[in-house]
């Protein structure tokens, strides 16, 4: 009798119709062989899949330029397909399941002749956790084959979990021929289902990441009574050596893996990382709400990362151990064989290929790098990496921050009253868009909890999911909201930022601790107070510190209105508590 999986997998391939079928086993060795096809066998749009980077200065690390098309998350070809259209709000694309299938199985008939099925089993979570899932990804390109190694804990152990049960999450994914016209990637949450194709960008394609632990975990998350969260996880440690774990959520590109490699300018701290993308949060036997990232890599925005703004990343770039390390779409130093970006230190290479892959010649307004080019880098390489990272039970969380880039209205740092203020605070998060999707920048976009891409069913929903894991904790971390991005008048930030956020930390792990001082009650929440913030050698004017703090009631009259209208969108499934907190807000101001 043949195994669910095997049959599932014999199913795909009749549709599909690889030449060859390759089951992953995971172990480096295969891992070579496998960007060696993708060095010589594979190929992009005309360019190899791989071109091997400069083994000296960048050890196992390798070059990948995708289908110029193929840069970004494509929200608007992203659906989640449930019988019940209510059930996935208007913060999803709906589509019903029996016709998504009907469009999905014609596009995917035959889209991998002439390839190679590479059988992808991995983990989302430890094997050993209570918390972890078993899942299978089905893909033909051998970048998502290995980008999957680096960001899952992926191998045969996962088939031993998975056994002759059903009990597994599935991915089924082709890049098609890169159309943008049969580019689709839909979630089933009803079967544990992820069906994509046309793309092969990590977000798109890396199934693992948006659309298991995002997508399909927060449903199943509101169906077994845990969060799946846009996240990053960090432990802080105090100069005594007290750590204190941390998860915040940003929307994409806000700088949550600077935040995660911080670099701290405070003498005797250390910032732990633990995940720099999603956490997984349970409640705990103890009543407190317990982190694990369900992650093993960290795909980062390029651009912009350097030895001033992240140090601790270029040293896991460069640390080697694991192989392989990847670059995409990122700028590429002919004379060195090196990836480059803009905002990398040091001076512009004198020649310079382009991300794709035309020379350089520097035009004003034009990038060498995509600005949403990226790196793949397993998270182990991190010389900052959590000792408690492989803990099956993963870590307590004393404080959930919301961020999110706001050039006004928005103070440095404040903390909510209560978990339902907090729930409020982080349901009416927004941010001034940037590149990690493709629509409009610089625009403002609410995203609730930073989970407006990636929440697997009605947002409304979802609040009252907040609301209720609220209530079954004995003891909830705080909640605080944080703005690196507030500008003057002339558009210059007024925050340092960087390592100098931890003193922005340090006053919210204090006030989780239970510190009182250092605190004065706002409309907005507590804030801190004139001297509550430890800013000693920042040389900020009196000017700039009020300003960071500022509450301007023009600027919150129409925030107040702007997320009424926001809320609105989600008709009346959108529960009392939050238009309680909104009515309660305006009062105070
Ligand atoms: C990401 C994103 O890639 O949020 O992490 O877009
Ligand atoms: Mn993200």
């Amino acid at each position: 009798m043949k195994k669910p999986l095997e049959k599932w997998v014999e199913q795909q391939a009749e549709l599909t119709k690889p030449d060859r079928i390759h089951w992953c086993d995971g172990s480096e060795e295969e891992a070579r062989k496998i960007v060696e096809w993708g060095i010589n066998k594979e190929k992009i749009n005309g360019t190899p899949v791989f071109q091997k980077l400069n083994q000296e200065t960048y050890p196992n690390c390798f070059y990948h330029r995708s289908h110029p098309t193929d840069v970004a998350r494509t929200e608007h070809l992203t659906f989640v397909c449930h019988t019940n259209k209510n059930a996935v709000g208007p913060n999803n694309n709906w589509m019903d399941p029996a016709e998504a299938k009907a469009k999905l199985t014609k596009l995917s008939d035959g889209c991998m002749k002439g390839k190679t099925m590479y059988v992808l089993p991995y983990m989302m979570g430890h094997p050993d956790s209570p918390y972890s899932k078993a899942c299978v990804q089905l893909t033909d390109i051998s970048y998502v084959a290995i980008s999957m190694r680096i960001m899952t804990r992926l191998g045969k152990h996962v088939l031993e979990k998975i056994g002759d049960t059903e009990n597994f999450v599935k991915g089924l994914h082709s890049v098609g021929d890169f159309d943008t016209d049969k580019r689709f990637v839909m979630h089933f949450p009803q079967e544990n289902l992820v069906w994509s194709i046309g793309s092969g960008y990590g977000g798109n394609a890396l199934l693992g990441k948006k659309c298991v632990a995002l997508r399909i975990a927060s449903a199943l998350g509101q169906k077994e009574g845990w969060l799946a969260e846009h996240m990053i996880i960090i432990g802080i440690e105090d100069p005594k050596g007290n750590i204190t774990y941390v998860a915040a959520a940003f929307p994409s590109a806000c700088g949550k893996t600077n935040l995660a490699l911080m670099q701290p300018t405070l003498p005797g701290y250390k910032v732990w990382v633990l995940g720099d993308d999603i956490a997984w949060l349970n409640i705990g036997p103890d009543g407190r709400l317990w982190a694990i990232n369900p992650e093993m890599g960290f795909f980062g925005v390029a651009p912009g990362t350097s030895l001033k703004t992240n140090p601790n990343m270029i040293k896991t770039l460069k640390a080697g151990r694991f192989f392989p390390t990847l670059f995409t779409n990122t700028a590429l130093d002919t004379d060195k064989q090196e990836p480059w970006w803009e905002g990398m230190d040091g001076d512009i290479p004198r020649n310079l290929l382009d991300w794709q892959g035309n020379k350089w010649t520097g035009k004003p307004g034009e990038k060498a790098a995509h600005p949403n080019s990226r790196f793949t880098v397993s998270i182990t390489q991190s010389p900052t990496l959590s000792k408690e990272f492989n803990n099956p039970k993963g870590v307590p969380i004393s404080a959930i921050i919301f961020g999110g880039k706001r050039t006004r209205t928005m103070p440095l740092v404040y903390e909510s009253f209560n978990w339902q203020h907090g729930v409020f605070v982080g349901a009416t998060l927004a941010s001034e868009t940037t590149a990690a999707a493709t629509h409009q920048i610089g625009v403002l976009r609410r995203d609730p909890m930073a989970m407006l891409p990636f929440c697997g069913y009605n947002m409304a929903d979802y609040f009252k999911h907040w609301l209720n894991m609220g209530n079954k904790m004995t003891n909830p971390p705080k909640i605080f909201y944080v703005n690196w991005f507030r500008t003057d008048e002339t558009g210059k930030f007024l925050w340092p930022g960087y390592g100098n956020n931890i003193r922005v930390i340090k006053w919210i792990i204090d006030r989780a601790a239970g510190k009182e001082k250092g605190a004065v009650k706002a409309p907005i929440g507590y804030l801190p107070s004139e001297n509550g913030l430890d800013m000693a050698g920042l040389n900020l004017d009196e000017k700039t510190r009020k300003h960071l703090f500022d509450i301007n009631p023009e600027e919150w009259a129409h925030e107040l209105d702007d997320i009424e209208r926001f809320l609105l969108k989600f008709g009346d499934k959108v529960p009392q508590e939050l238009w309680n907190e909104l009515q309660e807000l305006e009062k105070r101001l």
